[in-house]
C-alpha cells in the first residue's frame, strides 16, 4: 500500500528547501487541529444542539451562527498559546487580538474567516475554514503592522468540510492538498501541485443579483449565456454554493470562475467579501495554482488594506477567464 505523507512529514520537507520555519510548521499544526475539532462539532451538531443562530450580529452586522463563535473559539483555544502568534484577526472579533503577555508570543499574525458559508451548515451543505498568515514587523502589532497587502502572505489556506475534510495550502510554492484520514486522526497528502486550468466553461456567480451588477460583469454573463450561438461559440455550465470555499475548491480541481463583483448596494460597503481573511487567501492560492484573483480593476493581492473588516470585490480562477473580465471593465469603462 502506498505510504501516506502527513502534513507534519510535508511541513518539514517543505522546511528545508524553502524556508518555513519551525515556528510557522508549529502555526500550521496548530490551525490543523483546530480545524479537526471544528469538523468534529459539525458532524455532531445535530445531537449537541449547535444548530442555529447565536443570537447575536458580528461586525459586519451579520446573525452568527453558534458554530461561528464555536469555531472562533476553537481557532483561538488551539492557536494562540502555541508561541506562534503576535496577533490573531478574525472576522468573528471587531478588535485585532493581541496574544496577551502572561503567554508567549511569536512573530506572526494568523487571519481567519473560522467558518465561511455558515449559512449552508443547517442545510448540511459545505462550508469551510479560510486562513492567512502574515509575519508581523514587531512582536506588539499594531493595526497598521496587520493591514498588509496580499503580496506579503507567507501562507494561505483552507479546510473544507465536505464528503470528506481537506486542507488546502501554499507557502508560496505551489498549492497542495491533504485528506483527513480520519481513522488515523492525520491530514495526509493526496493532491500535491493542484493548478487551476487556464480555460474553462463554468462560472459561479449569484444570478439573483443581476438587476444590480455593473455593465461589465453584465456584459460577461450575458456572453456566456448566448452559449454556441454568441461569441463564445461554445455553452457554459453556471454553479452557485454560497459558499466561498466550495467554489475555489471546484475551481482548484478543474477550473472555472468566481465572481462576487461590485455592485449598485454593495459600493458603500465596497463590496461582499472580506479582504484579509477571504480575498487575500483565496487569491494567493489561486494565483499560485496559475490563475488570476481581481476586483475587475485591480489585482487582489496588491490592495493596501484599510481596515481588518474591509470589504472588495472578487473575481477570480482561470485565468482567460478572469483576463476576459478585466478586459470588458477596462474597455466599458475607457468607453467615451
Ligand atoms: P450570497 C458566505 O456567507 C459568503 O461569505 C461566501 O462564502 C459566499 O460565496 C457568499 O457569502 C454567498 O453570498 O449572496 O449567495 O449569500
Amino acid at each position: 500500500m502506498q505510504s501516506r505523507k502527513t502534513l507534519a512529514q510535508f511541513l518539514n520537507e517543505e522546511r528545508f528547501p524553502h524556508g518555513a520555519d519551525e515556528s510557522l510548521t508549529r502555526l500550521l499544526s496548530d490551525v490543523a487541529t483546530a480545524c479537526k475539532r471544528i469538523a468534529v462539532a459539525l458532524q455532531q451538531a445535530a445531537f449537541t444542539g449547535q444548530h442555529g443562530s447565536e443570537g447575536t450580529q458580528n461586525v459586519q452586522g451579520e446573525t452568527q451562527k453558534k458554530l461561528d463563535v464555536i469555531a472562533n473559539d476553537i481557532f483561538l483555544e488551539c492557536c494562540e498559546p502555541g508561541g506562534t502568534l503576535c496577533a490573531m484577526v478574525s472576522e468573528e472579533m471587531e478588535e485585532i487580538h493581541l496574544v496577551p503577555p502572561h503567554l508567549p508570543r511569536g512573530q506572526y499574525v494568523l487571519l481567519f474567516d473560522p467558518l465561511d458559508g455558515s449559512s449552508n451548515i443547517d442545510v448540511n451543505t459545505s462550508v469551510g475554514s479560510i486562513f492567512s498568515v502574515l509575519r508581523a514587523r514587531d512582536d506588539a502589532p499594531t493595526l497598521r503592522s496587520v493591514l498588509r497587502p496580499g503580496v506579503k502572505q507567507v501562507c494561505a489556506g483552507y479546510v473544507i468540510y465536505g464528503p470528506s475534510t481537506m486542507l488546502v495550502l501554499s507557502l508560496g510554492h505551489g498549492v497542495h492538498g491533504f485528506t483527513l484520514d480520519t481513522e488515523a486522526g492525520e491530514f495526509c497528502l493526496t493532491h500535491p501541485e493542484m493548478t487551476v486550468p487556464a480555460e474553462t466553461s463554468e462560472f459561479a456567480i449569484n444570478a439573483a443579483r443581476l438587476p444590480l451588477w455593473e455593465e461589465p460583469v453584465r456584459a460577461y454573463v450575458e456572453e456566456c449565456l448566448a452559449g454556441a450561438d454568441g461569441v463564445r461559440q461554445r455553452s457554459f455550465n453556471m454553479r452557485w454554493v454560497a459558499s466561498m470555499v466550495a467554489e475555489v475548491h471546484r475551481i482548484l480541481l478543474r477550473g472555472g470562475v468566481f465572481l462576487y463583483p461590485m455592485d449598485r448596494t454593495l459600493r458603500e460597503s465596497g463590496g461582499k467579501l472580506r479582504l484579509l481573511y477571504e480575498a487575500n487567501p483565496m487569491g494567493f492560492l489561486i494565483e499560485q495554482a496559475g490563475g488570476m484573483a481581481s476586483t475587475g480593476r485591480t489585482r487582489i493581492l496588491e490592495i493596501a488594506p484599510e481596515g481588518p473588516h474591509q470589504r472588495v470585490p472578487v473575481i477570480l480562477g482561470s485565468a482567460c477567464e478572469v483576463g476576459r473580465i478585466v478586459e470588458l471593465h477596462r474597455k466599458l469603462e475607457d468607453a467615451p
